[in-house]
């Protein structure tokens, strides 16, 4: 090309680091990079969304389910002030996602120029990692690479601020001169394993053990067979924290599934009885779901030293690559040939999937929430990955769902913001696009975003090798996951002017942009819609009117929260006679005796 600009050398740039697709909206402040993106004929895809906030999100969504950078792009002032939200997304769930965001002119600035927002203190905090303005076009490729490099490195978000009239600068590259930062690109990473005598201090406390608690969480995901072959020679059962959700398959049977206030109870007993703890990639927060301080030994192994040693008094801290660390731990470790705390541990994980069906089938009105997973458990591809939003949605992916294969699986897990469903699925689909995807997403998250990202989904599923990506929508005209939390914590009634949602038909919705929309209001007809669904030649829209009565009661819920929420209904709550209905057909439940012969 001649004479390239600093737009166009941008996008070479990013297209020599492997980026295929730019979750973008368009403004002024990059009006450069977009007269760039014409000459280079959309490469990498400039993948336009509703609303920056939404790019954020892809660019997070992307980078979860493909492990590869996930980048946005915005243009200067409200364009990246949109930006934030993914952005914090992505830093608390420690994914590599770089922004790059316009400005305005070298010559505006400081001038209280229109869209002029001092970007490098508004990212400060959330770019923390690495955050810079590009002011001469020597300046790029370190800038960008870093930006990259450090995204990687340290699992966060970065950020590249471009002024407009650099971006349309003839682009000059480093010199081999003073003052001069020349850089390059690619990048190998080492496999770190502790040294030998810290390995055997960990096999020293593991084979100590008799009672062993494996907590599993996302940094475990390459080194399932390995965790198989520790969990089987110690004889431990396996949580997963809901970020790991997808790191074991639900299927093995000393798999207690997910821990904390979202968790199982075979987790949180597991915990509860263990004399033992192993983490592995995981800095799950809620301590009080670990064992108590004095009650067991415990080891940690985390790719990140700034990470390890929280959260417990661990004895032995490991810093090294969960697979590698694991395989150098295998030769040490003995086995435990009394099987009873596994055994034990089986039988309690057998009896909870008896438990979740069962409250599954309880009747509801119209739809019992948590038949739409159970039913969905039954028929999940092996190749899906599935997203579900912030909301009681959340409760039900985390306890409900059964994970096998290579299912892989993703939510707001720290920021826990509303909103990451849809767009997750979209980022998900543009890096995975021969994957079935699957979304659960509340009325109110489909309000907030979710409908105009539908538009989205329109306009590129054609594009997709299998169209396939469902979102289902739990239709309950209610912000139900604050009504129970104010039930539950304040022991307040539901203040409908906050909580009632206007009413939606979300399946005509989807219709009216050419995506199928399937409506259900009977419990018999979900399996029939999952199929027609998981079938269909398009994305597809699942409305399913949802019974907001059903409590997301968490698996240790206190005696003092019960009657909190016993308070709240005495206080006059409008749905007080149908909670009552439905929260004791569900907890009772877990108390009769199914499938214990
Ligand atoms: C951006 C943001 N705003 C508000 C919240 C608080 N919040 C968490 S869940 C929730 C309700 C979600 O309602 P909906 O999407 O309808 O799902 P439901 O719980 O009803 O299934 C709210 C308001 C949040 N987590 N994030």
């Amino acid at each position: 090309m001649a004479d390239p600009t600093v737009a166009d050398y941008l996008l070479e740039r990013l297209r020599t680091w492997g980026v295929e697709k730019v979750f973008a909206f368009p403004g002024d402040g990059i009006n450069g990079i977009l007269a760039a993106w014409g000459r280079a004929e959309n490469d990498p895809q400039f993948v336009q969304s509703r609303h920056e906030e939404m790019s954020a999100f892809e660019a997070v969504g992307y980078a979860k389910f493909t492990g590869k950078v996930g980048v946005c792009m915005a243009t200067s002032g409200p364009g990246a002030v949109h930006l934030l939200n993914g952005l914090y997304d992505a830093k608390l769930d420690h994914v590599p996602v770089v922004a790059i965001v316009g400005q305005t002119n070298r010559s505006a600035m400081g001038g209280s120029y229109q869209q002029e927002v001092d970007l490098l203190s508004l990212y400060k905090d959330v770019a923390s990692e690495y955050v810079q303005m590009v002011t001469v076009p020597e300046q790029l490729p370190n800038v960008l690479d870093r930006a990259i490099r450090t995204a990687l490195a340290e699992r966060a978000p970065t950020a590249i601020v471009i002024p407009s009239d650099v971006q349309e600068l003839p682009y000059s590259a480093p010199t081999h001169a003073f003052k001069m930062v020349p850089s390059s690109t690619g990048i190998d990473w080492p496999t770190t394993v502790p040294g030998d005598d810290a390995l055997r201090r960990a096999a020293d406390v593991l084979n100590a053990g008799t009672k062993v608690a494996i907590l599993a969480g996302s940094g475990a995901r390459a080194a399932r067979t390995e965790l198989e072959q520790v969990a089987d020679l110690l004889g431990a059962g396996v949580a997963k924290p809901l970020l790991g959700k997808d790191v074991l398959s639900d299927e093995l049977p000393y798999v207690t599934g997910s821990i904390g206030l979202l968790g199982t109870r075979p987790s949180y007993e597991l915990m509860q009885e263990c004399d033992t703890l192993l983490t592995v990639g995981s800095s799950f927060p809620y301590t009080q779901f670990l064992p108590a301080f004095d009650q067991a030994r415990a080891v940690q192994i985390d790719i990140d030293g700034k990470y390890i040693g929280m959260r417990y008094p661990y004895e032995v801290n490991l810093v090294g690559d969960a697979a590698a660390t694991l395989r150098a731990l295998i030769p040490l470790l003995r086995r435990n040939d009394d099987r009873s705390w596994r055994e034990a541990i089986e039988d309690k994980v057998r009896r909870w999937w008896e438990v979740m069906e069962a409250e599954a089938m309880v009747a509801a009105d119209p739809v019992n929430p948590l038949r739409l997973f159970h039913e969905l458990s039954e028929r999940l591809p092996e190749d899906a990955i599935v997203t579900a939003d912030s909301g009681s949605a959340a409760n039900w992916y985390a306890r409900q769902l059964k994970f096998r294969g290579d299912v892989r699986g993703s939510l707001s897990g720290n920021l826990a913001t509303m909103g990451p469903g849809v767009p997750y699925g979209i980022g998900a689909k543009f890096g995975n696009p021969g994957r079935p995807i699957i979304v659960f997403a509340g009325d109110g998250a489909m309000q907030m975003n979710g409908l105009a990202e539908l538009i989205t989904i329109k306009h590129y599923w054609q594009q997709w090798d299998d169209p396939r990506l469902i979102v289902a929508v739990l239709h309950n005209d209610d912000l139900n996951q604050v009504t129970w939390e104010m039930r539950a914590m304040e022991g307040a009634p539901k203040f409908t002017e906050s909580q009632r949602l206007p009413d939606v038909d979300y399946a005509a919705f989807a219709a009216s942009l050419g995506l199928q929309g399937i409506s259900v209001s009977k419990p018999d007809e979900l399996g029939p819609a999952w199929d027609q669904a998981l079938a269909a030649d398009r994305p597809v829209l699942l409305d399913v009117r949802t019974d907001p009565n059903v409590p997301p009661i968490p698996p240790h819920a206190t005696l003092e929260q019960a009657k909190d929420s016993a308070a709240a209904l005495l206080k006059g709550d409008e749905n007080r006679w149908g909670i009552i209905r439905e929260g004791v057909k569900e907890k009772m439940q877990e108390f009769l005796p199914h499938g214990q012969g």
